[in-house]
């Protein structure tokens, strides 16, 4: 049938009034008793890299600090940074505080460019990430019995190994789809009656698209939560996510090379991401001078593990940008809040001077009338400068696409202030995500 003839019905997602933690104690510590905790496992983690890992021990004897002169948690402000290239440069085996054949699993993010980052657990490791995968997944509404549809990708990267032991954990039934077979997906999570997805949020997109189009209303459905991460998303998409589905779609965040997803995750306020201190130490540095910012002020997030014995990571520089916030929480629980991560470093754009990341631009084209939330941004070399295209989809067939770029035009320069020239597409001309969407295609010639 097709989705336009069927009644239109808001669902009430059922938000339990009430917080349920998977791990009350640990996640409602008062937070002085948690800062001894952090501190206890920092001068362990740091003692075991020392010994363990011989980049960690002579970065520490080059900056003149050993573990035991750590006595506070400001004090790791003293110690060098790790950095993702550092990781390549020990390929693949070489950060490892373990012997590999104690190990039982590794997982890799795929580089764009030379060798891929490998990362490896340990049983124990394996039944952390579980532990705090699943106490994500209670934080962002997940209960147990729940039907946990999981469409992150199963593989080496994170994302589907990541969910499904959490899940597993949690108590709830596991759907262990992986990415693709987005028809399938539609019917699979109609006939089990699914209550979450786990996706990347430009993935969940897709398969609204298509239960749309094979007029499947997933709103009067069973589903009530988005699990989604692993790539930037605005406000916006979360709104489009939360009425194309009928859900609330919950932001998760994590990184391969700190344990995987389960790092940090949104309670019912949706306003932040509990970052799980009692495993992790979270500072905000400048990218320039590498100061520490104080609570508050946008900058790059470094993360030190506490309680990983495979791959202890010191100061890691994860490229995120973000906000920490320390305040009390309305769920109660009491460890600090990242807000939504903007982007990476990385990611960041410089168009005739503005900085802009892409997130930004998605916060303005979704929403606008006449374009589909499909895009991509193209950027290439003119002259000395850099010149920004907005690929963007429209919504419906028709003959004013020049109208349709012109507005675009005028509210990406208004609202995020660069100048854009805008290529509106036929419907479906854009790819559609799988996974992690590609958002931006960079044509300026590499350096060296
Ligand atoms: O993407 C782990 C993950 C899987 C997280 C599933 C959440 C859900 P990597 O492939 O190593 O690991 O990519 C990590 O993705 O440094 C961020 O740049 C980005 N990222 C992850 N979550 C978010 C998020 C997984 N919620 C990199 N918002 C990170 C923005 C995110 N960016």
């Amino acid at each position: 049938m097709n989705a336009m003839l069927q009644p239109r019905f808001e669902k009430k997602v059922h938000h339990p009034a009430r917080p349920w933690y998977f791990e009350r104690e640990v996640e409602t510590l008062p937070r002085p008793k948690l800062e001894r905790l952090q501190l206890k496992r920092l001068r362990a983690t740091l003692k075991d890299a020392f010994e363990n890992v011989e980049l960690h021990r002579k970065r520490m004897q080059q900056a003149g600090v050993r573990p035991r002169d750590v006595r506070s948690l400001a004090d790791i402000a003293q110690l060098p940074f790790t950095l993702k290239t550092d990781l390549r440069d020990h390929y693949p085996f070489g950060m490892f505080a373990r012997p590999r054949k104690t190990l039982v699993r590794l997982h890799a993010s795929s580089g764009t460019t030379g060798k891929p980052t490998v990362v490896g657990y340990s049983h124990k490791d394996i039944q952390t990430w579980a532990s705090l995968m699943a106490r994500t997944m209670a934080c962002t509404g997940a209960r147990p019995g729940d039907v946990i549809h999981n469409a992150y990708g199963y593989g080496l990267f994170t994302g589907g190994l990541g969910a499904h032991y959490g899940a597993e954990r949690l108590g709830a039934t596991v759907v262990p789809v992986s990415g693709g077979g987005t028809e399938r997906q539609v019917a699979l999570l109609q006939d089990f009656g699914a209550r979450v997805l786990c996706a990347t949020p430009s993935y969940a997109l897709n398969i609204a698209e298509v239960a749309e189009r094979e007029g499947v209303d997933l709103r009067t459905g069973a589903l009530e939560i988005g699990i989604f991460g692993a790539e930037p998303w605005s406000e916006a998409l979360r709104s489009e996510l939360e009425s194309r589905l009928g859900i609330k779609a919950m932001d998760i965040y994590g990184l391969s090379e700190i344990m995987g997803p389960g790092v940090a995750a949104e309670c019912e306020a949706q306003d932040g991401l509990h970052g799980w201190e009692d495993h992790f130490l979270f500072e905000i540095i400048d990218p320039e001078t590498g100061k520490t910012l104080p609570d508050g002020t946008a900058g790059e997030l470094v993360i030190t593990t506490l309680t990983k014995q495979a791959l202890p990571m010191i100061r890691y520089r994860t490229r995120d940008i973000t906000r920490l916030a320390r305040e009390r929480c309305g769920c109660g629980r009491t460890h600090l809040r990242l807000k939504r991560i903007t982007g990476r470093n990385d990611d960041m754009l410089i168009i005739r001077g503005v900085n802009v990341y892409p997130s930004q631009i998605e916060a303005v084209l979704i929403g606008l009338p006449g374009i589909a939330p499909h895009y991509q941004l193209v950027v290439e070399r003119q002259g000395s400068l850099d010149a920004l295209t907005i690929e963007v989809e429209a919504a419906s067939a028709s003959d004013k696409f020049g109208e349709i770029e012109k507005q675009v035009s005028h509210h990406i320069k208004s609202r995020v202030g660069v100048t854009a020239t805008v290529v509106v597409k036929k419907p479906g001309e854009m790819p559609r995500s799988q996974g992690k969407a590609v958002r931006v295609r960079d044509l300026r010639p590499k350096a060296g």
